[in-house]
């Protein structure tokens, strides 16, 4: 909207409304929502058909590496089909020449990696339901570029945090929990494998490289990433140390323990962060580094702009004011409680 477009999102029916993260945009001259699912093919056909854009941003998903295992079936259904469903209906509506596709990828295509760092040319071997199921999305996008000459193209994430991270991927978990646990809301966080390796970046840098993937020439694919990586642990020790709160590592494996080491006398020598085998995965992706040198060559875009403790200190300051705001809310509820009881309002 900074760029001067008119947008319209689509937003799924539920009988309960979830629009937090875009509560800031509702009511903006330009901003639009509608109605429609990427399960259901006639439903996006009528928004592509009636809204007629220039560009559309596929990164509906179901996302969430951990719950495809639960759902395998329909993760395939939106990750795979659903990228079809959109490329027909621009197809059906006589867009094909005019409307370019940024399709979200990601590095868990990469999977069990073959190569370390991961670029455009390395093989692919996805390792979840989530991953396979973009593979699909990821080929038939580059099938509808070769076979209709479509302007199409897959951008390559690697993860991308921000503020607005839903708060079970394991970067918001654990800074939501450190700001909890820093103001005395939350005893532990409970982790799965702490050795993992990531690539972070930030997400606001992230949708920018999207936005430049369909200014170009001619439609390609490109891995974004920053080309720098931390294990979950380095990221749980310097979020704690963000809320006030040093920790020490005690054990390996299953049992290994992050004690607080120094903070508020209270959570001194208490542990803060467990491992519990709930959150491993049947298979994990463990090694994930991006090598970004196309994207900076190609697009000119800066993989450094943010970075990793810049967007820690960024995420966990936010958290930390959220639960601030949440804590001082509970405390006028329970003043105003205690106020109706003694009659001091009514
Ligand atoms: O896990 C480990 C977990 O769920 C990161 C999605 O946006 O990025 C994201 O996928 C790592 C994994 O993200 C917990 O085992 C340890 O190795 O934050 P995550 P993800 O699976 O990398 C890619 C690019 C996408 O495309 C996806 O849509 O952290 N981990 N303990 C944990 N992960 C979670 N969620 N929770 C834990 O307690």
């Amino acid at each position: 909207m900074e760029k001067g477009y008119e947008v319209h999102g689509i937003i799924r029916r539920s009988s309960v409304d979830f629009r937090e993260r875009i509560a800031h945009l509702e009511g903006r001259p330009g901003f639009h929502l509608h109605y429609a699912d990427l399960g259901d093919s006639m439903s996006i056909v009528k928004v592509v058909g009636s809204v007629r854009p220039d560009e559309i941003y596929n990164l509906a998903a179901q996302s969430h590496v951990q719950v495809s295992f639960d759902a395998p079936e329909f993760t395939a259904d939106v990750d795979a089909v659903g990228v079809i469903r959109v490329l027909e209906a621009v197809r059906a509506c006589h867009l094909e020449q005019h409307c370019r596709i940024y399709q979200a990828s990601t590095s868990e295509l990469y999977g069990k990696v073959e190569a370390v760092p991961q670029n455009e040319e390395t093989p692919f071997h996805p390792y979840s339901p989530y991953a396979v199921a973009k593979l699909y999305g990821y080929w038939i996008v580059k099938e509808y570029r070769e076979a209709y000459g479509m302007y199409c193209c897959s951008g390559i994430l690697f993860n991308h945090e921000s503020e607005r991270r839903g708060e079970t991927f394991v970067t918001r978990k654990i800074t939501l929990a450190a700001a909890r646990i820093a103001q005395g809301h939350q005893e532990k966080l409970f982790l799965g494998n702490l050795s993992s390796r990531r690539d972070w970046g930030y997400a606001r840098d992230y949708v920018e490289c999207m936005w430049l993937m369909l200014q170009q020439e001619q439609p390609d694919d490109y891995v974004i990433a920053t080309g720098v990586q931390h294990t979950v642990r380095e990221f749980a020790t310097l979020a704690f140390r963000y809320a006030g709160i040093e920790l020490r590592w005690e054990g390996e494996g299953a049992d290994e323990k992050g004690v607080c080491a120094a903070g508020p006398a209270r959570l001194v020598g208490k542990v803060l962060v467990a491992v519990s085998p709930d959150f491993y995965r049947p298979t994990d992706v463990v090694n994930l580094l991006g090598d970004p040198s196309k994207a900076r060559r190609c697009l000119g875009w800066n993989p450094s702009k943010t970075r990793f403790e810049e967007l820690v200190r960024l995420m966990v300051e936010s958290d930390m004011a959220k639960v601030a705001g949440e804590g001082a809310a509970a405390k006028i509820r329970t003043n105003l409680a205690e106020y109706l009881e003694k009659g001091i309002v009514k």
